[in-house]
């Protein structure tokens, strides 16, 4: 009898882990389940060596908190052990590529490079029980890892999230936690929008007043924007140099890039705050309390450049990104229209109009970011008078900018409102919380593809990826974040990792009940599937932030 029962568990636990293997998310290359299982127990280690050894050490820090055991790191492998191996041999699959094989009583991963490994141990963490992604074990449980093979590796090299803290702040702890969220989604650039009229959220040792003054308002915009009705409490924040830096080295050690946005010449208010000697003698100037476009935006001189560059000095000591970030977006020209000044300035430098002008302050940077070994993205308004040599687009309004840019020989990132702005309604507006407008279902996020029909096979090779964008304005808390960011940004890490023909939105839906579980294990709030938790939303402003 109770070996009967005995069989019947076994069974019951081959096929929850057999569903479990069905449903990773982004899906793998291939995936061919096998008859079998391996069990890891408090006796299994991890095994590595060379630079293997590393990422066994993070492999440990995502093992031992969920299953409480031991695993040690050791260099012979045995049955039940977690084999960790660089192996040149699969460079064909890219340094992000990986195979995971749990056919022969244990589990090997494999990869030409470091990221590879840490992305075969992603695949192995869904493979598990979802409690595998608590922070401390809960009970016996059974980790089971079903036997498969899988072969893996990236669509595209550039697979992004976006955070707005300067709409709202957001605690450090609320972005380390999302950098674990996105490294399980395998996700690989976090863009960091670190300035903007609202708020200026990074420190910067030569002007302390950018976050002294800057950093802070004293009310904020609340409820839709055509209530135009305020509250009527402080709110602000900014992260410090070693915060930022504790950011960076936390993403890096999960294969993320921390990719920061200073924004110019426009979204410049809460600057102007602090030093209004920058602004087109509009002020005196307050950080800003509204949404929306706002006029007052940095002027042009030499020195505006120069404090800018000082800024950006110091952004370069933080972040080691290749890539940094000027904005670039939403410019009104009327106060250089209106400023003698600035008509001055583009007149002395042979410019035709203030599209230019706003041109001429991009590819200052540009040149200086060149010659400091790094390369410059903005929003698609930097194509407007003439796009700076080595500038990067991201595509925001619509594919058009992406697609000029791609024919220019540019590189971009396809960054969409319409699918990949997760501040838009993701259900009937009726039911949902508050969000900036506009519509895009989980379904419609889904069937975005980035590289758009009308590029040639060559042109294509200059979309570097996607991302999804979680501006702020109307996210007064983390828990509302996550509800606006998922499941969309797992439909995201789908688009950016499987390829197209892989792709079905059918498969995923029957995927994501499985993986929802993993996001309740990480306390990640989301969007129920059936919209049944809208309404809790809903949430008063500045609560449990
Ligand atoms: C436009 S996207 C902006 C942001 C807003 C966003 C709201 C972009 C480059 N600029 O400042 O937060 O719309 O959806």
């Amino acid at each position: 009898m109770s070996n009967f029962r005995g069989l019947i568990v076994a069974a019951i636990s081959m096929i929850t882990a057999m569903a479990t293997a069905q449903s990773i998310i982004p899906r793998p290359v291939t995936l061919k389940a096998a008859k079998g299982s391996v069990a890891l127990t408090a006796r299994s280690r991890i095994c590595a060596s060379g630079s293997a050894r590393r990422v066994a050490e993070i492999a440990r820090g995502q093992l031992v908190p969920g299953t409480g055991f031991e695993w040690p790191i050791v260099t012979r492998p045995a049955d039940g052990d977690v084999v960790l191996k660089i192996d040149r041999g699969l460079s064909r699959l890219g340094p992000e590529g990986y195979r995971l094989n749990s056919t022969g009583g244990r589990v090997e991963i494999s990869a030409s490079a470091e990221a590879g490994l840490f992305y075969g141990l992603q695949s192995l963490r869904q493979l598990l029980p979802p409690a595998i992604l608590r922070r401390a074990a809960i009970g016996t449980q059974d980790w089971t890892v079903p036997a498969v093979e899988i072969e893996d590796q990236p669509r595209f090299g550039w697979r992004g999230a976006h955070l707005d803290p300067c709409r709202h702040f957001r605690p450090k702890e609320f972005v380390l936690k999302f950098i674990d969220v996105m490294a399980l989604h395998k996700l690989n650039k976090l863009h960091f929008h670190l300035t903007d009229d609202q708020g200026w959220r990074i420190e910067i040792k030569k002007y302390p007043k950018l976050t002294e003054v800057g950093a802070w308002r004293d009310r904020t915009m609340a409820g839709a924007y055509s209530e135009q009705r305020f509250d009527s409490e402080p709110h602000g924040g900014f992260y410090t140099q070693e915060d930022l830096r504790e950011i960076v080295a936390y993403a890096k050690a999960r294969f993320i890039e921390v990719v920061p946005e200073i924004e110019m010449p426009g979204h410049a208010l809460a600057a102007l705050a602090a030093y209004p000697e920058l602004g087109n003698g509009t002020g005196p100037y307050k950080v800003g309390d509204r949404w929306g476009v706002i006029k007052q935006v940095f002027n042009a001189e030499d020195s505006t450049i120069q404090f800018l560059q000082n800024v950006l000095t110091e952004v370069l000591e933080i972040f080691p990104s290749p890539f940094i970030h000027v904005g670039g977006d939403e410019c009104p020209k009327d106060e250089w229209k209106a400023s003698a000044r600035a008509q001055e300035l583009i007149k002395e430098r042979g410019l035709k109009n203030e599209d230019e002008l706003q041109s001429w302050f991009i590819h200052q940077m540009d040149k200086w970011l060149a010659q400091h070994g790094r390369r410059l993205v903005g929003w698609d308004e930097i194509l407007e008078g003439g796009l700076a040599p080595g500038a990067t687009v991201m595509s925001w309004r619509g594919e058009a900018g992406g697609i000029a840019a791609a024919k220019a020989g540019h590189d971009v990132i396809m960054t969409p409102g319409n699918w990949t702005y997760f501040d838009h309604y993701q259900g009937d507006p009726v039911t949902e919380p508050l969000a900036i407008g506009g519509r895009t279902d989980l379904a419609e996020a889904y069937g975005y593809d980035p590289v758009p029909p009308s590029l040639t096979p060559e042109e294509a090779k200059h979309v570097l990826g996607t991302q999804g964008q979680l501006w702020s304005e109307y996210f007064p808390t983390t828990r509302y974040v996550e509800y606006m960011a998922f499941p969309r940004l797992c439909a995201l890490s789908e688009i950016a990792w499987t390829p197209r023909d892989q792709k079905d939105f059918k498969d995923f839906e029957k995927r994501l009940p499985e993986h929802l579980k993993r996001l309740d294990a990480m306390d990640v709030n989301y969007r129920k599937l059936d919209g049944s938790n809208a309404r809790y939303n809903g949430v008063p402003r500045k609560q449990g932030s």
